[in-house]
């Protein structure tokens, strides 16, 4: 193909998803210019609909599809180009002969792109009242990892599929399965991260826009489209499209995991892509695009769920912020001998910011619980916290980036959380995280070989997984923002009392 590049391993991102010309075997495409002028079609429109791609290019539709299936597709494009999203019927007579296909219509760019996919015998038809009752199921969830798992098992009943996980993307575009469910014979994927690279950009940009996309079968037939280009030189934009084949590259990623049809499913929050939803099929699994349409309403509800249960959370964090701003002036309103509280302090700020470890450093002393420095390293790396922007929270989740000599022991501590709690000398409480590659453990079984494709171990989640592991040698979690803003009123409160403290004493002197 003139305009794909050669993809390996190290471009990826460069890879143009959206215009690899080609679609899934379960569906046929023709697009046509906006007065109905057939411009291109897939190879297996003959198969399909019976209509060959020769006779049909350079035609009007007109000429080959009923004039009420014509006026049908017509209204139903127009509502379409109101409100951009593909426009569906599910189980049309396209040619008045008793054959029933769904039919997918959108606009792309100048054209109008139609897919038909024969509509598959069904015993129930439930797919849609399916949906409100899983939800409902859903939202009685407390906390974002439970509405997670019951979402999984929700979609699971829904979809059918062997395995759904929910896919929550970090920070670094890296991914931890957060919740799944899964056939009982199967190993479990829960708690495993990936590297951004596994899913790159341009798919994640994508995803937002169209919010599913089936893999009926990864060994499947693929039919191009011809003709491939316009005669401008342009490929048909196929981003979203129903039927899109999609990257050889991840085809093989599949096969090496030995999954034979992959479906995902978007999630959003706040018109970002917060994770997605994997499904996995041990054969090949098709599903119509009624029951397609069900699940992608299914996704766009979870998203709301998990926006309200995420403003949930917040409120609550920002709650337990203000109660640990109280409790501690409660307790410290005597006396801010920070040392003689050490167990105190400990129990009440690990639970607003979880760490492994928790240190104070004052009046020249210090103290420590859990994974921490010890003293001589610790006054070592006090003389590099001193050296920061005096007055402020310091996170740092690599070490050794600030403190050289913390490569030694980045597979015990590896990320600090430090809060300076007087001026000069300076004073500190520190919370310590460890390295995030050593929590994380592969949880398939280490003794099953790993397949090779032609591009090599990396595309296997095994392989995968370790490279992520690699990537975040020596780093702890991130600290979060909400923790860092709980640290800074943290902050104030302990310079309140520390200040307040000792006016009250210098009064008392005078
Ligand atoms: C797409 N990669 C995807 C998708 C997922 C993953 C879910 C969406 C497509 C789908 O529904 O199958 C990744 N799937 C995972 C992960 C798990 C999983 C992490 O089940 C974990 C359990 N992929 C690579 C590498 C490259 C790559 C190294 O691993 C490139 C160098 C590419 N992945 C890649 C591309 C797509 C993709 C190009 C887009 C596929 C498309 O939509 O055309």
């Amino acid at each position: 193909q003139a305009f794909t590049p050669p993809v390996d391993l190290t471009n990826c991102d460069r890879e143009p998803i959206h215009i690899l010309g080609k679609v899934q075997g379960f569906g046929c495409l023709i697009a046509t210019s906006s007065d109905w002028m057939v411009q291109h079609v897939s190879a297996n429109a003959t198969d399909i609909l019976g209509l060959d791609p020769e006779t049909l290019i350079g035609t009007p539709l007109s000429e080959h599809l009923p004039a009420e299936t014509l006026h049908h597709l017509r209204t139903r494009m127009q509502i379409s180009g109101q409100n951009a999203g593909p426009a569906r019927t599910f189980g049309l007579d396209v040619f008045e002969d008793g054959r029933l296909f769904d039919v997918s219509g959108h606009i792309s760019g100048r054209s109008f792109v139609l897919e038909f996919e024969p509509k598959s015998a069904r015993r129930d038809l439930h797919d849609l009242t399916m949906v409100q009752p899983l939800i409902a199921r859903i939202s009685e969830g407390e906390g974002i990892e439970s509405i997670c798992r019951r979402a999984a098992r929700g979609l699971k009943a829904l979809s059918g599929f062997d395995r759904v996980m929910v896919y929550k993307f970090n920070e670094d575009g890296s991914g931890t399965v957060l919740a799944e469910d899964r056939q009982p014979e199967l190993g479990t994927f829960l708690g495993l991260r990936y590297p951004a690279t596994d899913i790159p950009q341009q798919a994640r940009e994508l995803y937002k826009r169209n919010l599913i996309r089936l893999i009926a079968d990864v060994n499947g037939e693929v039919s191009p489209i011809v003709p491939e280009l316009s005669p401008e030189g342009a490929p048909v934009d196929l981003s979203l499209a129903t039927t899109r084949a999609v990257s050889p590259i991840h085809l093989e990623y599949l096969r090496n995991m030995g999954v034979e049809a992959s479906m995902s499913l978007s999630i959003l929050h706040q018109g970002e892509l917060w994770g997605l939803f994997a499904c996995h099929h041990y054969s090949p699994r098709y599903i119509d695009y009624e029951l397609r349409t069900a699940v992608e309403l299914f996704g766009q509800l979870f998203s709301y769920e998990l926006a309200q249960k995420t403003s949930d959370a917040e409120r609550q964090h920002i709650r337990d912020a203000q109660n640990l701003h109280d409790r501690i002036v409660a307790r410290l309103s005597h006396d801010a001998a920070f040392m003689d509280r050490f167990d105190e302090l400990a129990d009440e700020i690990l639970q607003v910011i979880p760490a492994d470890g928790f240190a104070v450093f004052s009046d020249d002393r210090y103290a420590s619980r859990g994974i921490a420095l010890d003293e001589p390293e610790f006054r070592r790396l006090a003389r590099v916290l001193n050296t920061a922007i005096s007055g402020q929270v310091l996170t740092v989740d690599n070490l050794s980036r600030i403190h050289p000599p913390a490569a030694e022991y980045a597979d015990q501590v590896a990320g600090i959380l430090a809060i300076p709690i007087s001026r000069s000398p300076r004073d500190y409480i520190v919370l310590f995280r460890r390295e995030v590659a050593q929590i994380v453990k592969w949880a398939g079984d280490p003794k099953k070989p790993a397949q090779v494709g032609p591009n090599g171990l990396r595309l296997t989640p095994r392989k995968s997984f370790e490279a992520w592991q690699e990537l975040v040698r020596g780093h702890s979690t991130p600290w979060l923002e909400p923790e860092r803003r709980a640290a800074e009123t943290l902050r104030v409160t302990l310079l309140e009392v520390v200040l307040r403290l000792s006016e009250e004493a210098n009064r008392e002197r005078a």
